[in-house]
């Protein structure tokens, strides 16, 4: 768009170059041919930010000891980092096994857990118990897929 306007800009001005030169109108080519030049490198700079330090954020609540979502399987890339954000409404202990983090949800404030999926296969999150008692029930709520790059 900013393109086909400079464009458009650099013919009128060859038009009207013929008529008179100006110094702004030099100075106004020269600007159009910089915003050009930023229109085409700027979006670069951002998309190599954005894989850098792109985080996968995935919100989940809990309910009634179960994870609410209909696809029990989060789906990841090795190398992401992941950032599971957890809404309960009873306090639970849980467990990621493999990268064996262990971690609190708790309905007074959102869990957050982040990691670097190094590690690939498919992992389970366990309840370690919930609602303050321990070991009621091991059985996964959710398991994590990270595939290979
Ligand atoms: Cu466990």
């Amino acid at each position: 768009m900013l393109f086909n306007l400079c464009s458009l800009w650099t013919l009128s001005h060859k038009f009207l170059n013929m008529i008179k030169s100006d110094y702004l109108l030099v100075r106004l080519r020269a600007i159009c041919g910089l915003a050009a030049l930023l229109f085409f490198f700027v979006p670069v700079w951002i998309n190599a930010d954005a894989d850098e330090g792109a985080v996968k954020r995935i919100e989940l609540v809990i309910s009634e000891r179960k994870v609410q979502r209909e696809d029990k399987t989060i789906r990841v890339t090795q190398g992401e980092s992941v950032e599971l954000v957890w809404q309960s409404d009873e306090a639970a202990e849980l467990h990621l096994h493999g990268y064996d983090i262990n971690f609190e949800v708790s309905p007074e404030a959102p869990a957050i857990v982040t990691f670097e999926a190094h590690a690939t296969g498919r992992f389970p999150i366990t309840s370690h118990g919930f609602g303050g008692e321990q070991g009621n029930g091991h059985e996964a709520l959710l398991y994590i897929e990270v595939y290979p790059k």
